[in-house]
């Protein structure tokens, strides 16, 4: 019998025990624009989320897209700028977040799905009073902190047995766009939903100690300490913070994880290997 068979039949049995783990478990996924890769790259995360919601996972999908959103200002040349990494956002640069993230970036995630039979739905945090925000400080302008959430609307799809896909997008109390940071966004989400696994891809392979080895099991006492001993800078903090509050606002485990790995997310849920960093409370 050719080896790639029984080797395939040996992985989908090895997977059996994580299989049952994880049904009816709601898996929060936040998708970074540094992420989203070729069109290629595309396709293989699509799968994958199409395969989770098979075996009876509910996944939701929160992306980001900070790069296409600078794309854009670029061509329309509106300057940009950011505070503590958060884009300076004014009523112009609002009304671009929207169109690129509400339309183009949701669009190609949700086709994607759907071209590999998944039956995906796009929407923002606007959409049936998912998340509402109030500013998060004046000089930043419309820059949002979710300040509730309502997430009727997804478990809802869950139920029609379709895979929701979210845009970091709030609405304020007076009718307002907000933009959302979009690791902030999904820690929100997944708060709300008390969810399972919250796992946010990025492009690195997880937190990193001081040698430059990931590592692989982290608590949030651990993570704390490597903040205040200067282990973790840069871009990693807004990431472990959203990780922290998410714990402590009742979700199970974070994991940060490079989502450019192929099939990064089904290493991560259903192998003995994991991927990336996983932080517990
Ligand atoms: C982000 C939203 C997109 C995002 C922005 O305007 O770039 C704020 O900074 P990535 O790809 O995950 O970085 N919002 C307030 O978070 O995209």
């Amino acid at each position: 019998m050719n080896r790639d068979w029984i080797a395939t039949a040996a992985t989908l049995s090895s997977a059996l025990p994580y299989l049952q783990r994880y049904d009816g478990a709601v898996v929060v996924i936040k998708l970074g624009g540094h992420a989203m890769g070729s069109d290629e790259a595309m396709e293989g995360f699509a799968r994958d989320v199409v395969l989770m919601r098979q075996v009876g996972v509910n996944p939701v999908i929160v992306h980001g897209g900070g790069p296409m959103i600078n794309e854009m200002l670029g061509r329309l040349g509106v300057g940009t700028t950011f505070a503590n990494g958060k884009r300076v956002t004014d009523g112009t640069t609002a009304e671009v977040v929207e169109m690129v993230l509400g339309g183009r970036v949701n669009a190609r995630i949700v086709q994607a799905i759907q071209g590999q039979g998944g039956r995906a739905v796009g929407l923002s945090g606007k959409d049936a009073g998912l998340v509402s925000c109030r500013p998060v400080a004046a000089d930043l302008g419309y820059v949002g902190a979710p300040s509730e959430v309502d997430v009727s609307v997804l478990r809802t799809l869950f139920a029609a047995d379709m895979i929701p896909v979210i845009a970091p997008i709030g609405g304020g109390a007076g009718g307002e766009t907000f933009n959302v940071n979009g690791d902030t966004f999904a820690g929100a989400v997944a708060q709300a939903l008390g969810a399972d696994r919250l796992l946010l891809l990025t492009d690195v392979a997880g937190v990193k100690d001081r040698a430059g080895d990931v590592v692989t099991e982290l608590t949030a006492e651990k993570v704390r300490a490597m903040t205040a001993d200067g282990t973790i800078l840069g871009g990693m903090i807004p990431k472990t913070e959203t990780a922290l509050e998410a714990l402590e606002g009742g979700v199970r485990a974070v994991v940060i994880l490079d989502g450019r790995v192929p099939n990064a997310v089904l290493l991560e849920l259903f192998t003995d290997h994991g991927a990336g960093s996983l932080i517990r409370g």
